[in-house]
């Protein structure tokens, strides 16, 4: 009979700080899910998912009646679990939810919403952060805080399977939703990414716009066995982050989101504090490594909650590659 995610919790968080709300909001988070699996696979409320409302979120991205929905259900997971705070990228700012509660959640209640209509899988990626008392009277700085001071993160994918990656800060681990177990069930007790990248993962279409640094990296991975790192490189992106980062860590690999020179992408699409800073924590824990191309992510101190990060995870020895490239002065030439 394989650990079930309860059993999981009850013994990795057992006497931690802050152990106990977070196990009861993890509860709640995975209710949530699996009402927004249901959703999707019963096709909707309105049988037109991927339908959009005519209405923007915070980042301009156009809602999709899922979007709303999975937002609703994740704002109630939380309310459910006592957060104090609530920073999703379907809402304006910070919500206050209780005076008591001392953790917060960022969350992308439903990223990849835009593939909905395709089948491709889709999912919800969450950060849970503590909140101390000054933060309370001051909400704006919640969600201010560095990647490093995560309590725990996680991410649902909504595909063929429904997974549960997660850290609450020993080691990542992947619970899959079983009916026949009545729950969700450990599949990978702790994962580890292949050092070794053989796959790179990015969308190829922003190539000229990519600077010189970038463009060499990856020329150097198209020349192959022919080129300076001697072999062959496969490419898979499937334009979903939470099905990108589960292969990387099933399978290892490096994913680069570059900013470019485009208006509004200088610092890239993916944002730091509900995709970046929570898979970060997940590869990290895993043995990998996440930057934006320099920097550690979980090193980056936030200005807000919606902000963008130029986004390269996966195989260790790959990002710390990617970071010598762009620091090869040469490359300007
Ligand atoms: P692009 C999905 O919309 C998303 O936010 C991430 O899930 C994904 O990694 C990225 O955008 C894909 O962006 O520009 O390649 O479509």
């Amino acid at each position: 009979m394989p650990s079930s995610l309860d059993a999981y919790l009850t013994s990795a968080l057992e006497g931690a700080a802050s152990g106990r709300p977070i196990a009861d909001a993890i509860r709640h988070l995975c209710t949530a899910a699996v009402k927004v699996r249901n959703t999707i696979i019963e096709g909707g409320t309105s049988g037109d998912l991927g339908g959009q409302r005519g209405e923007t979120n915070s980042d301009g991205d156009i809602q999709k009646e899922l979007d709303v929905l999975a937002d609703k259900a994740f704002l109630k997971a939380a309310k459910d679990s006592g957060f104090a705070f609530f920073g999703s990228e379907e809402q304006e700012g910070p919500v206050r939810l209780s005076e008591d509660g001392d953790l917060a959640i960022a969350i992308d209640p439903l990223d990849g919403s835009s593939n909905i209509s395709t089948n491709v899988s889709i999912g919800t990626i969450f950060s849970i952060l503590p909140v101390s008392a000054e933060q309370k009277a001051n909400p704006d700085t919640v969600f201010r805080q560095k990647g490093a001071n995560q309590l725990a993160a996680g991410f649902f994918t909504y595909g063929p399977q429904l997974h549960l990656v997660l850290t609450v800060g020993d080691g990542t681990h992947v619970f899959l939703f079983s009916p026949k177990f009545g729950g969700f069930v450990e599949q990978t007790a702790s994962v580890s990414i292949e050092p070794r990248a053989k796959e790179f993962s990015a969308n190829m279409s922003n190539y000229r716009h990519w600077d010189t640094h970038i463009r060499n990296y990856i020329d150097d991975l198209l020349a192959g066995a022919e080129g300076p790192r001697e072999r062959e490189f496969g490419m898979r992106y499937v334009g979903s982050l939470v099905a990108d980062a589960y292969r990387i860590l099933t399978r290892g690999g490096v994913f680069l989101y570059p900013g470019d020179e485009r208006k509004g992408y200088q610092k890239g699409r993916l944002r730091l504090m509900y995709e970046a800073n929570p898979v970060a924590m997940l590869v990290e824990q895993a043995g990998g490594a996440a930057s934006d191309g320099t920097r550690r992510i979980l090193d980056i101190e936030p200005e807000s909650l919606h902000e963008r990060v130029p986004f390269v995870f996966g195989s260790k020895r790959e990002v710390e590659r990617i970071a010598r490239y762009i620091a090869d002065s040469d490359a300007l030439a």
